[in-house]
């Protein structure tokens, strides 16, 4: 029986793992409280970390509404994985005018005042639509009607002297589809997101199911503004730039959310975790904003440990050159982005990356 096997994982990977976040917080006798179909949900969630034993977390929503249908758990994986001792009330902001106090004077986040050159910068935020299942609950047929919905979003980007571009897709048989050379590129030049069939996790929660069909992305005339279609979140929106101002990057994504937000109709939202994503370490901001930046002292040997132990005290995150799981630069450089999602305002994330890399250069320094 699926159920009794689910839930014997379940208990075993507390076993082997007792820090994951989805069996800590199982509660059998929450789970028995509720009708078939909310059991049913919830086990669905938490079906990755019951197969993948070596997760941090280990739960995907699989619908919109499941964080709040399902608060009683989801409330303590949240506030577990986003170290939020009270009651969780997300606010979005991405008026910097709020935060001119960490603003330097005339208000640019410039990297130059931080000795820095030309840097790579990218800001990105998943969002999902409210009118399909997330991407673990999706049928092929979902995936498909959901691409089919977005080039019809991307083909008024196209025709916006603002945007212009193309629309490249993997979906065998599109009129957009590219070939595995031409996405071999994009996945190089870090405009495509990697094959997510290779995910153990995503590939348990049924994330990556159906690979590659409804999956593709947008990419602006200047490659500036890209959207991922398909990948952990219905959409992942994002923008790119190698330059020294951080607030370029973060005022274009703003105003092309709400473009996007205009022609898709309002995205998916909780009223307490503010935008859904898959992930619940996603929740709120949605927003993760990156630097490259080469810290040799801190990778000496090639290793990511120390420069992940100096990070962490900072708030930063440190990841490799191709992304989340992937090695680090062979001349010290590093993805560096605050680990903040929820209840931090967007305003603020865009200062917390101005200040992290100032702290984080100081510690390179000295070491
Ligand atoms: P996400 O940021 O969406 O969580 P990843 O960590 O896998 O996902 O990164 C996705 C892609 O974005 C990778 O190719 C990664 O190298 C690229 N990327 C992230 N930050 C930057 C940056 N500041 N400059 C250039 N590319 C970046
Ligand atoms: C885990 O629990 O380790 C994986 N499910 C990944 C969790 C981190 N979230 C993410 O990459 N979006």
């Amino acid at each position: 029986d699926p159920t009794t096997k689910i839930l014997g994982q379940i208990e075993a990977g507390l076993a082997a793992n007792p820090d994951m976040i989805m069996s800590k917080h199982f509660d059998l006798s929450y789970y028995n409280s509720l009708s078939d179909s909310l059991k049913a949900r919830l086990l669905a969630c938490c079906k990755s970390g019951a197969e993948n034993h070596d997760s941090g977390v280990g739960v995907y929503a699989m619908q919109p509404s499941d964080y709040d249908d399902l608060k009683p758990y989801f409330d303590k994986v949240i506030r577990d994985y986003h170290k939020i001792p009270g009651e969780v009330k997300h606010i979005t902001n991405w008026d910097l005018s709020t935060v001119a106090d960490r603003l330097p004077e005339g208000g640019k986040l410039d990297l130059t005042k931080l000795g820095l050159g030309t840097t790579s910068m990218r800001v990105r935020v998943g969002r999902n639509l409210a009118s399909y299942p997330l991407p673990g609950a999706m049928t092929k047929e979902d995936r498909l009607n959901m691409e089919a919905d977005m080039v019809k979003v991307f083909k008024e980007l196209i025709e916006d002297p603002a945007y212009g571009g193309n629309y490249y897709s993997l979906t065998p048989g599109s009129p957009f589809e590219v070939s595995e050379k031409f996405y071999q590129y994009l996945v190089k030049a870090h405009i495509m997101f990697k094959d997510m069939a290779a995910d153990t996790y995503l590939a348990s929660a049924g994330i990556a199911s159906d690979w590659p069909f409804g999956r593709g992305c947008y990419v602006s005339a200047d490659k500036g503004f890209i959207v991922w279609v398909g990948e952990e979140d219905h959409l992942r929106i994002m923008c790119m730039k190698k330059a020294t101002v951080l607030n370029d990057v973060f005022d274009r994504l703003k105003g092309a959310c709400d473009t996007m937000e205009r022609i898709c109709g309002s995205f998916a939202h909780s009223k307490d975790y503010g935008y859904v994503t898959s992930c619940p370490t996603n929740l709120g901001t949605g927003m993760r904003a990156s630097v490259h930046i080469k810290i040799p002292k801190l990778t000496a040997g090639g290793s990511d440990a120390k420069a992940k132990a100096v990070a962490r005290p900072l708030g930063l995150s440190v990841r490799g050159m191709g992304g989340e799981h992937t090695p680090i630069g062979a001349d010290g450089t590093v993805d560096i982005s605050p680990s903040a999602r929820l209840q931090i305002q967007e305003a603020e994330i865009i200062c917390a990356l101005y200040e992290g890399i100032k702290n984080l250069m100081e510690e390179e320094k000295k070491a």
